[in-house]
C-alpha cells in the first residue's frame, strides 16, 4: 500500500483545488499532438487532421474534462486508489485496448499543464508530490491488464 505524508496530501489536494476546469482538455489536446500514435483511440472523435483541428475538436475538451474527473477520483481516494480504479483498468485493457506505455504520457502532459497554470508555486517538492500521485495513478491503471 502507498504511503502518503500529510504534505504530500497536502500538496496533491491544493493542486487539484486550483486547478481550472480546462485543465483536463489542455492535457488531452497536447497529448494527441505531441504523440499523434495516441489519436488512434479517438478515431470516433471526428477531425484530429492537424494541431488546431485537436484544439478546437469539442469532443476532445468534453473528454479531456472526464479524463480530468478520473483523476479527481484519485485524489479523493488516496489510500483506495487500485480499488477505485479497477473498473477504469478493465475498461481501459479489455474494452478501449489502449496501451498502458499512453497513460504515462498523458499524465507527463498533465504535469506540463499544471506547472503552467501554477507557476512559481509548482516547486520541486509539490512536483514530487504529483509525479508521486501519477506514479500510483498509473500503476493503479495498469494494474488489471494481463
Ligand atoms: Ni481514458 C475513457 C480516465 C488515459 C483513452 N478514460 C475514459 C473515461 C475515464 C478515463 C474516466 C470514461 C470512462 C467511462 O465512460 O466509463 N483515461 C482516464 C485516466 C487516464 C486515462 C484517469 C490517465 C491519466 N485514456 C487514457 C489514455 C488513452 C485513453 C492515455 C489513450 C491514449 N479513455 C480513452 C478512450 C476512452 C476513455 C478512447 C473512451 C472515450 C469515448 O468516449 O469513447
Amino acid at each position: 500500500m502507498v504511503v502518503w505524508t500529510d504534505a504530500e496530501r497536502k500538496a496533491i489536494q491544493d493542486i487539484f483545488g486550483k486547478l481550472k476546469a480546462e485543465a483536463g482538455a489542455k492535457a488531452l489536446i497536447r497529448c494527441l499532438i505531441v504523440y499523434p500514435w495516441t489519436q488512434r483511440y479517438f478515431s470516433s472523435f471526428g477531425n484530429l487532421s492537424d494541431a488546431a483541428a485537436i484544439k478546437s475538436n469539442k469532443k476532445v475538451a468534453a473528454h479531456g474534462e472526464v479524463v480530468l474527473k478520473g483523476l479527481g477520483l484519485a485524489v479523493k481516494n488516496l489510500d483506495n486508489v487500485k480499488a477505485t480504479y479497477a473498473p477504469l483498468s478493465v475498461l481501459h485493457s479489455e474494452k478501449l485496448n489502449v496501451d498502458p506505455d499512453n497513460f504515462r504520457l498523458l499524465g507527463d502532459c498533465f504535469t506540463i499543464v499544471v506547472a503552467a497554470q501554477l507557476g512559481r508555486a509548482f516547486t520541486a517538492e509539490i512536483q514530487a508530490a504529483w509525479q508521486k500521485f501519477l506514479a500510483v495513478a498509473v500503476s493503479a491503471l495498469v494494474k488489471q491488464y494481463h
